[in-house]
Parts: C-alpha cells; structure tokens; sequence
C-alpha cells in the first residue's frame, strides 16, 4: 500500500450541487484507443446550492479543448476532476476528450469486450467518459450521436436517426448520468413487440453477438412478462418506444438498468436447455425482471446521493422476489430468498463488514453493492408491507410513483410516503435502516389454565462502529398448532417493539406447538429451545411452507453439529422426519428437494461460531458426508422409485414444475451415488438431454473420483461455450476434496482458458473456491495463498472484482487461531502490495479491522 489511507465521504456533508443541467448532447467518435467524445452542456445554476462554483468530475481522461459560451478556456485539472472559471448566469459549456476503451480493463465507462464498445457508468463510470457533475441528482435529457464503423450503434432512449457509420438517440426522460449507456458492435437481434396498458407499442431488441441468437428466446419472454407484471401488480407502464437489452461477455456484474438501454452480462441473459441449468433460467429471468423494474424504482425515480442505494436497490429486489413467487412457487422461491440472505447478508452482518442499510459513510461506492443493500433492503420493505398490509402497501407505492417521479429521492422520502399513506408512525422502524447487525429474537413460552403466552426478548449484537443497539420493531408471524396436529391460531402479525414483550393467546384447551416467524416475517435469528421430537412434529403439520421446510432445516442443522463434535450421535429422529417428508406426495417435489438439501458447510460453522465453539472445516464436511450417507442407507428403498416418478416425460421446459422433478431426481441420486459407486450418475450423465441433469451427473461422478472421461467429454462438447466453460472450471473446485481444492484450482490457473481478466471465469474459478468450506479453509493454508496470490494479481487489471472477491476472508476471526494467523497473513499481504486499489485497501482494512 502506497500513500495515505483512502479517505471516506460522509452521508452527513451531503450538499445539493451548484449547477443544474437543461440538456447534455454528446458526439461519439469511436476508435479502440483513442476515441473522441465531444460534450454540449446547458448549465444553469441552482436557486438551492449555497455556491456557484463549478467542478466537473473527470478520471483517466485528456482533455482536448474546452469552452464556455463558445469562448475557448483553459480549466484547472484537480485531482478527481476540473475546476474553471464560469458565469453567474445560466451557460454553455462544451468539451473534448480523448480516451482508450481498449486499454480499459476495470471495465468501468467506455470499454470493450470481445471487439465490441460497451460501457458500465453505475456508480461512478460516467466520469471516465467525459468531465461532467456524476452524481445522481443531476438528472438531464441527452442526445447522443455516435460515430464509428461498427453496424450497430445504441444508445439510450428513442433512435432519431442514422446514416452509414453513425447513429442519433434522443432520451427525453432526465437521467443522472450512472444511467448512460453505448455499445457498438457486430451485433444481431432478436425482435419483439409488446403492447402496454394504454396501448402504445414498444419495440423490444435483445442484442447478442452472431451465434448467440438461440439463446435469446427465454429473456425475451420474461422480458413481457416482466412489463405485463409491472402494469398488472404496480400500474407502471414502460415509458419509451423501444426498449433494448445487450449481451455482454466482459461485465463486472449481473446486469446494468441503464435507460431503455439495459446491458446485460451472457450469464445473466443467454439461455437454452443445452447449455444452462434451471438454477440459470430461474436467476435470468429474475434479473431481467429486476433491471426491467429499475425503469420505475431508479430511473424515474432514482436516488439523491450513493447513500440512498437501498431506495432502488431494495425495493427493486423485493418486486423482482415477488415477480418470481408470482410466476413460479412462492414457497419455494422465498425459501431460497432466504437461504440466499442468511448465506451472504447475515454473513456479512455478523462479521467486520457489517453496514447499516443506508450507511453513514464509504471510502467507495463499489464496495457497498452488498447483500446487506439489497437483501436486508428488500426484507425492510417486505417488513413495511406486512405491518401496513397488502392494500396500504400499494396504495403507499401509488403515492410514491406520483409524488416523487422524477426526483432524486431519498430513503426518508420513501418513509414518509408510508407514514403520510397509511397515518402509521414509523419512527422506530427507521432504525432497520440505520442499525447494522442481525437481531437475536429469544423466544420462551408457558402455558397455564388454557393461556398460552409467548415470550420475546431481542438483542442486536454491537457491529464495527456501533456498539450500543436499540430495540427494533420486529413484524413476528405467529401460528399455533395444537397436539393433534391441526392449527388452532392463525397466523397473526405480532409487533415487537420493546427489548422484552410477551403475548398472550386465550381460550386453548392444550398446550400448542407455535410456529414462530412464519414465511421469515423478519431478518432475525431466532432462538429457541425446542426437542427434535417438536421440530419433527412442525415438519409433519406446520401449514406455513417456510416454517414447515424451516423445521427441517434446523432438525439436520443439530444432527450435523452434534456429528462435527460426536461420530455416533443419534440421527434415527431425522432420518425417521425426512423419510416421512419424502414420501409425501401432496408436498411439491421443489420443496421436497430442498429439504433433502442439508445446511451448508459455512452456515454451519457461522452456526458454531455463533454458539461460542471454534468451527473444525474438516470436521463439519465429515459431518455432511456421514449424514448424507446415513440418509442414503436409511432410503435406500424408495430411492430407484422414487427416481423413476421424477422423470420428465415432456419435452424440457424451465418452468417450476419440471425444475422441481429434476432437482428432488438429482437430490434423490446425491444419495444413490453414495452406494452405487458413481453407476446411475453415469447412465444419466451419458442420456441427459439438458445441462441441469447434465451438470449433476457430472458433479456427482466427480464426487466419487469416477470424473475424468465425463469431463474430457463435455469440454470437447462445449469448449466454444464461454458460460458451460464457465461451468466447468467451477464444477472441479466445487466437488474437490478438502485435501484437494487448493491443487486443482492452481492446476486449473494454467489451464489455457483460464482467461483471467474475464470476470466470469476467475469467479467461475475463485468463486467455487470460496465455496468449497473445507477446502478453502483448509489446515494447510494453501487456499488462502493461492486466493491472495490472484487477488493481488487480479487488482492492478479490474479493482471492483478483486476488492469484492476479499469478502471470502470475512470470517477468519471464526476458526483457531492457525487458521486466523494464516487468513490474517494473506490479508496483510494484499494490504501491503505496492499500489493497491482503493477499493480494495477499504475492504481488506475493514476486514482486519472490524
Ligand atoms: N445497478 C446495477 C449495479 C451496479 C453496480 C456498480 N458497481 C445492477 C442492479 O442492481 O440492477
Ligand atoms: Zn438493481
């Protein structure tokens, strides 16, 4: 690390800025390394800036020439940006710049993968473009004219011409400039039209390069059904005549919202039964849902500073879950909602990076595109719209569309709405948003002359920089089941807003069985002290699918810790609970399936580590594998039958139905390989018809050593195919034993298509890493030093991967004290390389220091 410590920037010095825009045209003349962006800006100034002085943000840009009314000037470069000299009154300021798309590998403005110019302005890209105000509540209209050789040439908004070699775009809805985006390239199309609500005809374009065209249909179709969502549920129609969708195979992340003009990483769009999984269609289809929705939760409105990113980001996530419940199986995706939120954002919040929902301060806006701002955001919502209720909720969203389109709002603004919609006082919610870590919810009970009482006590635990917590207001669903299995209370919000509070329920004849945060009204640990025998019991009769699939959980969570710590403890009350879940035929196979699924290896050491123990990784996987086994030998019986009723007959399809079959199948032969050496997986691998079986097979041959012929085959069948490659690399490091996760991923380093720079791949490949616990985490420390070696290596190229893939040592305060000395030396090796980004020197001190 060179110079001083990156300094951060606070929520409280926000200041609205002193110029406004009118208009912005901007003249693109492209060229690999030196292509020229002229910029027109009508500047006016602000009546509610305190100042008229003028600074336009700018980065790694050579600035040609500059005017003001036509008067050429000569600014001052500062560091960040330029400084000049400018009227008191409303003027003209126009530009040129020079810069290098090709040598531009952050991947951040204008840049280009594979041949094609693309561009990334969130958060703060805009200003390696051009000098210019980049932040969010200055919102303008643009006019775009490109200029280059290439066939296709886009930009946002409506197109208003194009000749040989250039084209014109008008967006006449204002637009900050994190919005903005270009690409230019060979590129092909798939057409489509939807008609809206009011009946205006939007053209629709799914951009791809030559050869992609067969993977377009799906994002297409949830492209529509994601428009017609948004009209049907939210009243919000699309706003422009065409609306278009890139693909891109450089990206930094899922996909960008830019308006009219979404661009898309491969992964996050392409699509076909060959060559991706249900898990892949489900996120796809997901993620356009959520860049669709961002036209009204962002751009219309979007955000007043980088503080306020849950306002979009939150919300958005919490429409794009419910746009996925509504299309496929509510239960089963909040479930996973769930387990995505409890694997990522509870991690986080529990560990040195924890951050409050809308943080205080950051040193870079990067590296708070967290789960905590988007899961946790989205649960917030999902909490105000069960204590308001369904109907206050929309009607408080129809205030919110009306009374800020148009704005640069806040998250006080969002709030209020809810406050002025539905006369409730939310003061003390707004601590969700200001109050960082997860909340333990303790629960205890007693039962006495037919009175049932359910007592609470809550406590946030203290997080970097917050130590003293205040008492939340915890939305708790609560249902009552009774001895003979029927629900006896329905399901009723509880509203905790004290440290202790107790509730009463009269008038039963026997003791019930509770079922207690039904459908995970709240982002808490619960806390309870209940018998296998009862969670066994809420299994069998819990009416509420989450807390049924949750009861579960938590059964094989105990069995798998009391194996880490004792071979022979008892598993007959578990084995004995998912026998009889398995077999039930009224329950959907997608929700069988994920309860055959056992708590991951870092959920349990998270487990452990919360209960005061040391997590030993070697011993938790042997945990997972006797269990596993166990399992298969207890079902062994049912499992060819069982098996044979999964099979799709129909032709593929990614709907939930079929999706459901294949993954309880694939549940079904995890066991089965346990016994049969590898033999069903390999008649499956060699009929599989689609990559989601495929893929299983595969990995299950791979977990009994038997993988070698089935993955030369696939590469020789997909080695022209970035994402199945992508798959590839994963799949090895993911199935490698603890002793061998560290060696095949630095074999797979040398590999010639380990196209580094590629974010995709290293994810593909450091990504499974990570996700490999025992072996990432292995006593060696050999994974540790391969994984910093490559951070190290990757930072220089592309800082926001390198800075975010650090989150994989956030939990090293959690093992012995080997493991932490090891973790912590990796992570002082990467905070003392000679010119580190930073992003990454944030991240990596946080970590250290939290
Ligand atoms: N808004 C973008 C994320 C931008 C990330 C910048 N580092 C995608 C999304 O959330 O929809
Ligand atoms: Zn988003």
């Amino acid at each position: 690390m060179t110079g001083t410590a990156p300094q951060p920037i606070f929520l409280a010095d926000y200041a609205p800025p002193n110029w406004l825009i009118e208009e912005v045209s901007l003249t693109f003349r492209l060229d690999p390394v030196a292509t020229r962006v002229k910029s027109t800006i009508r500047f006016v100034p602000n009546p509610d800036a305190a100042s008229r002085d003028f600074f336009l943000h700018g980065e790694h840009l050579t600035l040609i020439r500059a005017s003001i009314d036509g008067t050429e000037v000569t600014p001052d470069l500062v560091e960040g940006g330029l400084t000049a000299a400018v009227p008191d009154m409303a003027f003209t300021w126009e530009a040129e710049v020079e810069i290098s798309p090709e040598t531009n590998t952050a991947l951040e403005g204008l840049y280009m993968s594979n041949g094609m110019y693309c561009t990334q302005c969130e958060a703060e890209g805009f200003r390696r473009i051009t000098y210019y105000p980049d932040r969010p509540d200055v919102m303008a209209p643009f006019r775009v004219r490109i200029e280059g050789g290439l066939p296709v040439l886009l930009s946002n908004g409506n197109p208003t011409g194009s000749g040989d070699g250039w084209a014109e775009w008008h967006d006449p809805w204002p637009k900050p400039a994190y919005l903005f985006a270009l690409v230019a390239g060979e590129l092909v199309a798939r057409d489509d039209s939807f008609t809206t609500m009011s009946g205006k005809d939007v053209d629709l374009k799914l951009w791809v390069r030559p050869g992609d065209e067969g993977k377009t249909a799906f994002g297409m179709e949830a492209l529509k059904a994601s428009m017609k969502w948004d009209e049907e549920v939210y009243g919000r129609e699309y706003d422009l005549d065409i609306f278009q969708i890139v693909a891109v195979s450089d990206f930094n992340m899922g996909a960008m919202e830019n308006k009219g003009l979404n661009i898309f990483n491969t992964s996050a769009v392409l699509a076909s039964s060959e060559t991706s999984t249900d898990a892949n269609f489900e996120r796809i289809e997901a993620i356009i849902a959520h860049e669709y929705f961002h036209n009204w939760t962002g751009n219309r409105i979007t955000c007043r500073d980088w503080f306020q990113l849950s306002l979009k980001e939150g919300l958005t996530v919490f429409r794009d879950q419910q746009f996925s419940g509504d299309l496929r199986s509510k239960a089963v995706c909040r479930i996973n909602d769930v387990s995505a939120l409890r694997g990522r954002q509870f991690r986080e919040d529990n560990g040195p990076l924890a951050h409050q929902v809308q943080p205080d301060s950051f040193v870079e806006i990067n590296n708070f595109y967290t789960a905590t701002i988007y899961e946790k955001g989205a649960e917030l919502i999902g909490m105000m719209k069960t204590l308001v209720g369904e109907e206050a909720y929309y009607k408080a969203l129809d205030l919110y569309f009306t009374r800020h389109d148009g704005d640069a709002a806040t998250i006080e603004d969002w709030v209020r709405v809810f406050e002025d919609s539905t006369g409730r006082d939310l003061t003390q919610f707004r601590r969700w948003y200001k109050q960082a870590g997860t909340p333990r919810l303790m629960v205890s009970e007693d039962f006495n002359n037919d009175t049932y009482t359910l007592h609470f006590e809550q406590e946030t635990p203290p997080t970097p920089g917050q130590d003293e917590k205040l008492p939340q207001h915890i939305p708790i669903a609560v249902g009552l089941i009774g001895p003979n299995g029927d629900e006896v209370v329905s399901t009723q919000v509880l509203e905790m807003t004290e440290a202790k509070q107790s509730f009463v329920f009269e008038g039963l004849g026997a003791k019930p069985t509770p079922s207690i945060l039904r459908h995970f009204s709240a982002p808490v640990i619960l806390q309870r002290d209940s018998s296998p025998t009862e969670r066994a019991f809420l299994l069998a009769h819990d009416t509420d699918p989450f807390n049924k699939w949750e009861a579960g959980r938590t059964l094989a969570k105990e069995v798998l810790i009391a194996l880490s710590t004792d071979e022979d403890a008892s598993l007959e009350a578990y084995l004995d609970a998912i026998a009889i879940m398995l077999r039930d035929d009224s329950l959907d196979p997608a929700f069988r399936a994920l309860t055959l699924g056992l708590p991951s290896q870092d959920d349990l050491a998270q487990t452990l580590f919360d209960a005061g123990v040391t997590p030993d990784p070697q011993k938790i996987y042997n945990a997972q594998q006797t269990l596993w086994q166990a399992m298969a030998e207890h079902l062994q019986d049912m499992l060819p039958r069982m098996m044979a009723e999964m099979e799709v007959s129909e032709p593929f399809a990614p709907n939930s139905e079929q999706a459901g079959k294949r993954a309880l199948g694939l549940g079904l032969l995890n066991l089965l390989n346990r016994l049969d050496g590898g033999a069903a997986a390999k008649v499956l691998y060699d009929r599989a018809d689609n990559m989601t079986l495929r893929l299983g097979a595969l990995g299950y041959l791979l977990q009994v050593q038997k993988g070698d012929a089935a993955l030369a085959e696939f590469r020789s069948q997909f080695d022209h195919d970035e994402l199945v490659m992508d798959k590839w690399f994963s799949l090895q490091v993911y199935h490698a034993t603890p002793d061998q996760a560290a060696a095949v991923t630095e074999a797979l380093t040398k590999d010639p298509a380990f196209h580094w720079k590629n974010p995709n791949r290293f994810r593909a490949l450091f990504g499974a890493l990570g996700m490999n616990h025992a072996g990432f985490h292995h006593a060696s420390g050999k994974a540790y030093a391969l994984a910093a070696d490559w951070l190290i290596k990757l930072d220089p190229v592309n800082h926001q991967i390198a800075a975010r893939m650090t989150s994989g040592f956030e939990t090293w305060r959690h093992y012995d004290a080997d493991r932490q000395d090891m973790m912590k030396s990796a992570l002082t090796r990467i905070l003392a390389t000679e010119g580190l980004s930073r992003d990454s020197q944030e991240m990596v001190g946080r970590i250290l220091n939290g």
